[in-house]
C-alpha cells in the first residue's frame, strides 16, 4: 500500500464562490452574491443536519432516482471511471437533473473492484483490465456510490454523483434540492457510512463474551503450538494455497477468512541463516491476494505482487538472519487482509541456539467481527477496536488445550505480534524470564551479563512487541501447577490474548 496513509482518499473538490475569485463587482451584483452566499450556507446547515444526510443516500436509496419526482429530460449523461490504486478516477461526477446516467468502470487497478451505487446499480465485480457500463437511472439527487470489496471504500473508493440545475425539483423527503448544495451533501455523506459493504457499522454489535470463548475452543482442536522439528535440508520447498472459507467464533456467529493453506496461522517455517526458501503461492480464492516474507530480502515489486484468482507467483528468498519472521499478504487493504487470516510465521534459529525441553510458537493477532459469515468489520479495522484477540488465530484455545510441561524443564517461547495493530506484553504469570530475545538481540541472557556482575542474577517479566516484531523468552518451572500466558494488557487478555501452560511433577 501507499507510504502516504492520504493517499487514494477523496479529495473535496476546490469551491469558489461568484465574486471570491478577485473578480470586481458592483453593488447590484454584490447584493445577487449576498443572496447566493446565504442561500448556499442555509442549505449546507441543512446538509449537515444527519436526518437529511441519511435519507438522501443510504436509508431512501430509491428516492434517488424516483421518477416520481424527476422529470426525464429525455438525455444521457455518459462518464468513464477508471481506478487509480484505492481510487475511482474521477471520483465526483456532476449530472443535470432528469438525465440518465451511464456510468463506464474500466478496472485499471491491480486488483479486483466494482462500483456500486445507493440505488443498487452496480458494475458487478471487474477483474484488472476488464469493463462494465453500468445504467444508474435517471438521476433526481445526489446518488453515493463505492466498491463493495472487503474494505476498499474505508481506503477510499467512493464516488459521488451531483445532481446539478433544475432548482424546482423537489426530493421525496420535501428538502430543496437547488443545485449549489450537492457538494456539501456528497462530502458530508462519506464519514456517516457504514462498514465496507454498505451496511450498517456494527461496532456495538456481535462482540462474543468471553465466556462464550472459552467454551468455543473447548469444541475444536487447537492450534499445534509446536515448533516444527529442524530437518537437515537447506533448501525448503512449499506451496501455499489461498482460499477463503467461513469457520465458527461462537455458537450462532461464524466469519469469513482467507488463509494460507486453510489455517490461521498459515505453516509455521524453520530454518537456519542460510537457508534459502521456494514458496509458490496459489490464489483459489474470489479475490487477488499476496504474500509478503520478512524473513528475507528481495524487490517486493514481483513477488509481493497481488494475482488474480487461479493465478500462481513463485517467491524465493534466502533467510540470512536469525528471528521469528512475520510473513503476511500485502494486498490493499493490509489491515483487513491480516485480520482475515492471512499470517504467519517463519522461525530462524540464532546460530548455536541451545536445545530446550519445548519450544512453542505464540502469534496474537486480532479480528473485528461484521455480521454472520462475513470478513472483517473495516470500519472497527480502521478504529482499531478487535472484537477478539487471539494467540495461535483462536481466543482461549489454550486454555481449553494447555500446553504442557513438566517441572525443572527449559521452555522456549518464540512469539510473534502480526497485529494488525495491537501491541503484545507477552507475560508468563508465575514464572522470570531468564532469557529474552527480541528483534534479534538479547536482551537478557542467563548465565551471561553485560557489566560483569549480574551473571545469573538478572530478569525480566515481559517481552513487548509492537505489530510485526517477534523473539523468544526461555523459563524454568519450578513448581507444579496452570501458568497462564497473556497479553499484560489486560483488556485484550480478557478478549483472547490468554492460554495456559500445563506444569506436571
Ligand atoms: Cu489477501
Amino acid at each position: 500500500m501507499p507510504e502516504d496513509p492520504d493517499a487514494g482518499r477523496p479529495t473535496s473538490p476546490p469551491r469558489t464562490l461568484p465574486g471570491q475569485d478577485g473578480t470586481p463587482t458592483g453593488r447590484a451584483a454584490a447584493a445577487a452574491i449576498g443572496v447566493v452566499v446565504v442561500v448556499t450556507l442555509t442549505v449546507a446547515a441543512l446538509l449537515v443536519r444527519p436526518s437529511f444526510v441519511t435519507a438522501s443516500a443510504d436509508e431512501q436509496p430509491h428516492a434517488a432516482v424516483s421518477t416520481s419526482s424527476v422529470v426525464p429530460t429525455g438525455e444521457v449523461t455518459r462518464a468513464e471511471v477508471t481506478v487509480d490504486g484505492m481510487s475511482f478516477v474521477p471520483n465526483i461526477i456532476e449530472v443535470p437533473v432528469g438525465n440518465a446516467l451511464q456510468v463506464t468502470l474500466v478496472n485499471t487497478g491491480d486488483q479486483r473492484h466494482d462500483l456500486e451505487f445507493a440505488n443498487g446499480a452496480t458494475s458487478g465485480v471487474l477483474a484488472p483490465g476488464e469493463q462494465a457500463t453500468v445504467d444508474v437511472g435517471v438521476i433526481g439527487t445526489d446518488l453515493a456510490g463505492w466498491c463493495t470489496l472487503p474494505g476498499h471504500r474505508q481506503m477510499g473508493m467512493v464516488f459521488d454523483i451531483v445532481a446539478v440545475g433544475s432548482g424546482t425539483t423537489a426530493s421525496t423527503d420535501g428538502t430543496d434540492t437547488a443545485a449549489g448544495h450537492s457538494m456539501d451533501g456528497s462530502m458530508t455523506d462519506h464519514s456517516t457510512h457504514g462498514s465496507a459493504n454498505g451496511t450498517a457499522a456494527t461496532t456495538d454489535a456481535n462482540a462474543p463474551t468471553m465466556a462464550a470463548l472459552v467454551q468455543a475452543a473447548k469444541d475444536i482442536p487447537a492450534y499445534p503450538a509446536e515448533l516444527p522439528p529442524l530437518s537437515n535440508a537447506t533448501e525448503h520447498r512449499y506451496t501455499f494455497r489461498v482460499t477463503e472459507q467461513v469457520v465458527g467464533v461462537v455458537p450462532g456467529l461464524t466469519r469469513a477468512v482467507w488463509t494460507y493453506n486453510g489455517t490461521s496461522p498459515g505453516p509455521i517455517l524453520h530454518g537456519r541463516v542460510g537457508d534459502t526458501f521456494h514458496i509458490t503461492l496459489v490464489n483459489d480464492g474470489t479475490m487477488g491476494h499476496s504474500i509478503d516474507f520478512h524473513a528475507g530480502q528481495v524487490a517486493p515489486d514481483e513477488p509481493m505482487r497481488t494475482i488474480e484468482p487461479g493465478q500462481s507467483l513463485e517467491y524465493t528468498f534466502t533467510a540470512a538472519r536469525s528471528g521469528i519472521w512475520m510473513y503476511h499478504c500485502s494486498t490493499m487493504p493490509m489491515s483487513s487482509h491480516i485480520a482475515n487470516g492471512m499470517f504467519g510465521a517463519v522461525v530462524i534459529e540464532p546460530d548455536d541456539l541451545p536445545a530446550v525441553d519445548h519450544s512453542y510458537v505464540v502469534i496474537q493477532s486480532e479480528q473485528y467481527l461484521g455480521p454472520d459469515g462475513e470478513p472483517a468489520d473495516a470500519a472497527k479495522v480502521a478504529a482499531l477496536v478487535p472484537d477478539v484477540v487471539a494467540f495461535n488465530g483462536t481466543a482461549f484455545q489454550y486454555d481449553a488445550h494447555p500446553l504442557a510441561a513438566r517441572v525443572g524443564d527449559r521452555v522456549r517461547m518464540w512469539v510473534l505480534d502480526v497485529g494488525p495493530n495491537s501491541s503484545l506484553a507477552f507475560h508468563v504469570v508465575g514464572t522470570q524470564f531468564d532469557t529474552v530475545w527480541s528483534e534479534g538481540a538479547y536482551r537478557v541472557l542467563r548465565g551471561a551479563s553485560t557489566d560483569g556482575r549480574t551473571a545469573g542474577t538478572t530478569g525480566a517479566q515481559v517481552l513487548s512487541l509492537l505489530p510485526a516484531e517477534g523473539g523468544f523468552v526461555e523459563f524454568v518451572p519450578l513448581e507444579a501447577g496452570h501458568y497462564a500466558f497473556v497479553n499484560h494488557e489486560m483488556s485484550l487478555a480478557e478478549k483472547g490474548a490468554h492460554g495456559q501452560l500445563a506444569v506436571s511433577d
